[in-house]
């Protein structure tokens, strides 16, 4: 019998780049601009205005979570500088959530940044400790009542992308490339900036302070989890590469309430490094190979070296336009993670990424969500998917022992 552990978060997640729209003072739309292989992420969604209905689409299929961000740029449009309106704007977000029965789980950051900010230096400024914990501190005046906090989002991404935007200034301007949608010009992401790997876990600790002191949330952070598999006799080989891009990471979420994990994929680790994905058919619209399983294997690995932190799947889906490939997918990573938890792993909840097909950083057809949406009249059209795991969220797994005997 497949039973999740009472309490245990069902839910679905976005970030606010991704869906809310018109995100002008950030990095992320400057650099839009600038890249002529992106596409733009313009009004995205408009979800900054429709979040309610969004909310109330996932809570009427059954969720009982929802993961979703604020946005620095919005709140500190200016350095030093805090909008009371915007802050009065994610307040609302809250409140609408908790209303409607879905579990707030709160991200600060999810790669973008006020431009300043990056014009600043960013994450590799003298000034991006002090920066981002002033942000952090004028958030908890509206976490009130939010159980559960990210403050960064895949901070291993963000370091890769510090390093590729210095790869980028070294050759001019080239344009920028989408950093989560895989390009025939990289077999894969080359490793974190380990300077930026260490600004980030700095980051991360302080904010986790300062979210202790002045709110009663539970602090994590987010890491992507590439799910790395060695094949034999390459041990050492992938120690290395998971030394470098994933373990300092959840090495920072020692001591954190929860770690987030964030699982797509999985790829194994041969003598010459991580081998490219095989070209097959059911490879999803970012290049990927279709592997449920990863999920497992990301668990046990989080897990593992932050010896013991309690998991939570902040992120785990798939990017098709066949629906019931993201069902097949998901059913699949439900059973990995079931089986993980059977062997004693503590897990609070899966929030599938997304809630809605959305901006997936510089392109539009990697469609991840439960819910289309209609990009000119932002008409939005529950998918199949979404009502199937709303009815396991509902019956808390059991819904899968039917899928299972049918
Ligand atoms: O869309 C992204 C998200 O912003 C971060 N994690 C991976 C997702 C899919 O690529």
């Amino acid at each position: 019998m497949i039973r999740f552990p009472d309490g245990f978060l069902w839910g679905a997640a976005s970030a606010p780049h991704q869906i809310e729209g018109n995100n002008t003072n950030s990095d992320w739309w400057a650099r839009e601009q600038r890249s002529p292989g992106m596409e733009r992420s313009g009004d995205a969604l408009d979800s900054y205005h429709r979040y309610a209905e969004d909310m109330q689409l996932l809570a009427d299929a059954g969720l009982n979570s929802y993961r979703f961000g604020i946005e620095w740029a919005r709140i500190e449009p200016t350095p030093g500088h805090f909008s009371r309106a915007e802050l009065a704007h994610y307040r609302r977000m809250i409140d609408k959530a908790l209303e409607l029965g879905l579990t707030p789980v709160v991200t600060l950051h999810h790669f973008s940044s006020p431009l300043w900010f990056d014009e600043e230096g960013g994450w590799m400024s003298e000034r991006f400790l002090e920066r981002f914990t002033a942000y952090v501190t004028e958030v908890t005046s509206i976490l009130d009542g939010v159980e559960w906090v990210c403050t960064i989002n895949e901070p291993n991404m963000l370091a890769f992308m510090v390093r590729m935007l210095k790869d980028h200034l070294a050759r001019q301007n080239e344009g920028w490339t989408s950093p989560t949608v895989e390009d025939p010009r990289r077999t894969h992401l080359p490793d974190p900036d380990p300077e930026a790997t260490r600004n980030l876990i700095a980051a991360h600790h302080a904010a986790r302070a300062i979210l202790r002191e002045r709110t009663s949330a539970k602090v994590g952070w987010t890491v992507a989890n590439e799910a790395l598999v060695p094949t034999a006799g390459n041990e050492s080989v992938w120690q290395e590469i998971v030394d470098a891009r994933e373990n300092p990471f959840l090495i920072g979420a020692r001591g954190d309430d929860f770690i987030g994990v964030q699982s797509y994929t999985s790829q194994t680790v041969d003598a010459n490094g991580i081998v490219p994905h095989p070209e097959l058919p059911d490879n999803t619209l970012v290049g990927t190979a279709y592997r449920p399983d990863a999920l497992g294997i990301a668990v046990r690995h989080a897990w593992e070296v932050t010896q013991g932190v309690s998991i939570m799947v902040t992120e785990n889906g798939i990017a098709t336009a066949d629906d019931a490939q993201r069902i097949r997918y998901t059913d699949g990573a439900l059973r990995a993670l079931k089986d993980v938890m059977n062997d004693g792993i503590t897990t609070v909840g899966y929030l599938h990424w997304s809630a809605l097909d959305n901006f997936e950083w510089g392109h539009w057809a990697p469609t991840f969500g439960l819910i289309a949406v209609d990009r000119e009249t932002f008409v939005r059209t529950a998918k199949p998917s979404l009502g199937w795991l709303g009815r396991i969220a509902a019956t808390n797994g059991r819904a899968l022992d039917e899928a299972s005997s049918e």
